[in-house]
C-alpha cells in the first residue's frame, strides 16, 4: 500500500521531509505540496517529482485524494491546521510544537477524544535519535541506577531574524522538556528561568538557563543558547546514582592537519538528527500503515505537556521566581 502525503510549509524542515519521503522512505507517495508562495510549492514539488503544488493548506489538509499530512507551516498555524486535518480523517505529523498555547493543544486533544483514536504525532524527533535511545536504556535497564540529573545544552549557530520574544523557551526549549519527559518518564512540575545579566537579554536568540524539577525531585538544567557561532551542539548527560551516560553526536571523520585534530559541527539540525528524522517518519508511517501510534513517538499529550512547559518558562521568566507547572488531567486516550 502507498500513503499519499502531503507537506503543508516548504521552510527548513517542509523541504526536508519532502526529501526524506520522496527519496528515503518506502510505502508513500509524496503527491502535494503547499505553502502561501505558489513559487515555491512549485519548486519544491518539480525538485521532488511531486504531482500536486498548491497554496490553500485547508484545502490540502483535507483534500480527498491525501491520506497523511505533515505540517511544517510556522507555528502559530500548527494546531488549527492539525484539527482541520484530524477532522477530515487525515494522520498528522505536526512540527513542533504543536500549539503556541495550551489551550489550542487542549482543543487538539478534544478532537482527538471526540474521534476516539490517536491521529496526531509530533515532530520531537530526538526520540528516535540513537544517542538518547542508548542514554534511555540505561537507565531502563539499570546501567545507571536510578536517575538524578540531567544535564542539556542547546546551542544554534545564530537565531533566525524571526526568532523573537522568548522563542528560545516557546521554539528551542520544547525538545529538551520533551526530551527529559522522554529519557526519565515523568512530568515537570516546576520551573525556573535566568538570563545572563551581563548581555543585552532584549537582542534576539539571548540565552536562557532553565532548572526544571520533575515530579520525583530529580533536577534538569537546560541552557538555551540559540547565538553560539560556533556549531549546532546539542549535548546531554545523565547523571544516575551509579554512573552518567553522555549523548555523542555521529561524527564520521577527524581531520589531521598543522599539528591539529579537527572535529566538524554540523550547521544545523539537520545533519545532526537525520537518523532521528528518518527513524521518526518511518516509524509515523508504519503507525498508519498498521493503525498503532507508535510506542515512542510523541502525541498530542506530549505536544500539550512541552507547550505548557514552554508557557510557564515564559511567565518564570517573568515573575524571576519558581513557577509550578500546572497540567490537565491526561485524557483517556493517552493513558
Ligand atoms: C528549530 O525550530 C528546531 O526545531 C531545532 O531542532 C532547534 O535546534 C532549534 O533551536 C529550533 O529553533
Amino acid at each position: 500500500m502507498s500513503l499519499k502525503i502531503a507537506i503543508i510549509g516548504t521552510g527548513i524542515m517542509g523541504t526536508d521531509h519532502a526529501r526524506l519521503f520522496a527519496q528515503d522512505l518506502p510505502h508513500v507517495q509524496l503527491h502535494t505540496i503547499c505553502d502561501v508562495s505558489e513559487e515555491r510549492a512549485k519548486a519544491i514539488a518539480e525538485q521532488f517529482g511531486v504531482p500536486r503544488a498548491m497554496t490553500d493548506a485547508y484545502a490540502a489538509v483535507t483534500s480527498p485524494e491525501i491520506d497523511a499530512v505533515v505540517i511544517a507551516s510556522p507555528d502559530d498555524t500548527h494546531a488549527p491546521l492539525t484539527i482541520a486535518a484530524i477532522e477530515a480523517g487525515k494522520h498528522v505529523l505536526c512540527e513542533k510544537p504543536l500549539s503556541t498555547s495550551s489551550e489550542e493543544g487542549i482543543k487538539v486533544m478534544e478532537v482527538e477524544s471526540r474521534l476516539g483514536r490517536r491521529l496526531v504525532q509530533i515532530g520531537f524527533m530526538r526520540r528516535f535519535d540513537p544517542s538518547y535511545t542508548e542514554m534511555k536504556s540505561a537507565l531502563t535497564s539499570g546501567t545507571v541506577g536510578q536517575a538524578v540529573m540531567l544535564h542539556c545544552y542547546h546551542r544554534n549557530v545564530t537565531a533566525p531574524a524571526n526568532f523573537t520574544g522568548q522563542m528560545a523557551i516557546s521554539n528551542s526549549a520544547p525538545h529538551e522538556f520533551d526530551a527529559a519527559r522522554f529519557v526519565l518518564d515523568e512530568e515537570i512540575a516546576e520551573i525556573s528561568v535566568y538570563q545572563p545579566k551581563s548581555l543585552d537579554t532584549t537582542k534576539i536568540g539571548a540565552p536562557v538557563f532553565m532548572v526544571l524539577e520533575t515530579a520525583a525531585g530529580r533536577l534538569v538544567n537546560v541552557e538555551i543558547n540559540n547565538n553560539a557561532h560556533y556549531g549546532y551542539d546539542v549535548r546531554a548527560e545523565l547523571v544516575g546514582e551509579l554512573g552518567s551516560v553522555f549523548l555523542r553526536a555521529p561524527v564520521h571523520s577527524e581531520t589531521h592537519t598543522g599539528l591539529s585534530a579537527k572535529l566538524a559541527y554540523a550547521p544545523d539540525w539537520r545533519p545532526r538528527f537525520a537518523e532521528a528524522y528518518r527513524l521518526q517518519n518511518k516509524a509515523w508511517i508504519q503507525s498508519i500503515l498498521t493503525g498503532k501510534p507508535s510506542v515512542i513517538g510523541s502525541s498530542a499529550w506530549d505536544g500539550y505537556c512541552a507547550t505548557r512547559i514552554a508557557e510557564t518558562g515564559v511567565q518564570a521568566l517573568a515573575s524571576g521566581k519558581r513557577e509550578r507547572v500546572t497540567l490537565i488531567e491526561k485524557p483517556a486516550l493517552y493513558r
